[in-house]
């Protein structure tokens, strides 16, 4: 079932994971080259040994498929998961006067009194992408991100390409094409311009019997935080786009790089490792958009998701 697999892993690699040292200096415990399997026909893959929060799921994905950019979109679903990135860029800019934000990600954590000071100019900073469209537009937009790559990828002939409407046409008039691959990893962004380069690095789509199946390959991922996320996220763009193009839903095939727990996870993933999965909830869309691109959040609807509580863990920063 789709849940044990992801279980399976969590216990691999706290059994025979290799001890590695990582850009954030947590250190891990890691394995590299793994695949999990999901049938999206026996239910939505959100995990139920911890509350796994959809809403933030889906209205990140539909942000992506927007081809959106500008957090401005997500604080107003009440989705605070990119504010970070934005946040530092006014900070590090020559308008910001406030008082000195510098590696706020590590400090918060580890100083009290800085983390109250921190989430006043956090506030601050929503209020004001929230309210003021030319501030927003300045310090609100990520640019280089999935929604870029996916809607507005940048050709050397300074053109854009809509990878994902490409894609969608491919689907819907070549199913049986073995192409159907959307990239996000651009060379040519990665190695100075890119503050996280892309984990979601490409993605395929195949259709056979009717059914749509997805594949990611993802060059990182962090077990306990991150990627019960990006299966959901996944499973959800697999629905989505086998809506779109009239197919069922058929396989979400996760495949990891480095897939690694970070060392102050462990307990959380032993907590999580005693607790027995639920049956898995279902996805229930709202049939009266017509194309993927008008459906929003009001559309998306979990049923039956019954869930053990969440658990909690700091992020690597
Ligand atoms: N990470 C995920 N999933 C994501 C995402 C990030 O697991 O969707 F954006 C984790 C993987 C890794 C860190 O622990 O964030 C990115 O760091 P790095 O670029 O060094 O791999």
């Amino acid at each position: 079932d789709g849940e044990k697999t992801y279980l399976d892993l969590c216990r691999m690699v706290l059994e025979t994971g290799t001890k590695k040292e990582d850009r954030t200096n947590t250190g891990t415990y890691s394995l590299f080259g793994h695949q999990m399997r999901f049938d999206l026909s026996k239910g939505f893959p959100l995990l139920t040994t911890k509350r796994v929060p959809f809403r933030l799921i889906a209205s990140e994905l539909l942000w992506f498929i927007k081809g959106d950019t500008n957090i401005r979109y997500l604080l107003e679903n009440n989705n605070n998961i990119w504010n970070e990135w934005a946040f530092k860029n006014w900070i590090e800019s020559d308008e910001y006067q406030g008082p000195d934000m510098s590696d706020f990600g590590h400090r918060s954590q580890n100083d009290p009194a800085f983390k109250v000071a921190y989430e006043k100019e956090m506030d601050n900073f929503k209020q004001k992408i929230l309210t003021d469209d030319s501030f927003s537009e300045k310090y609100g937009d990520l640019g280089s991100v999935y929604g870029q790559q996916w809607r507005a990828w940048k050709t050397s002939k300074g053109e854009t390409l809509d990878q994902l409407k490409q894609v969608i046409e491919a689907i819907k008039t070549n199913p049986d094409s073995r192409r159907h691959i959307v990239t996000a990893w651009n060379p040519e962004d990665v190695p100075g311009n890119m503050a996280l380069p892309p984990c979601h690095t490409m993605f395929q789509f195949y259709v056979a019997e009717g059914k749509l199946s997805c594949q990611l390959y993802q060059r990182s991922g962090d077990i306990f935080l991150g990627i019960p996320f990006n299966i959901a996220s996944y499973a959800l763009l697999t629905h989505l786009i086998a809506y779109e193009c009239g197919l069922e839903a058929g396989e979400f095939i996760h495949t990891l790089g480095d897939a690694h727990i970070y060392s102050n996870h462990l307990e959380q993933v032993r907590t999580q490792l005693e607790r027995t999965p639920y049956q898995l909830p279902e996805l229930v869309i709202d049939q009266h958009a017509c194309s993927l691109f008008e459906i929003e959040m009001k559309d998306l609807h979990i049923k039956d998701y019954q869930s053990h509580p969440p658990i909690k863990a700091p992020v690597a920063v």
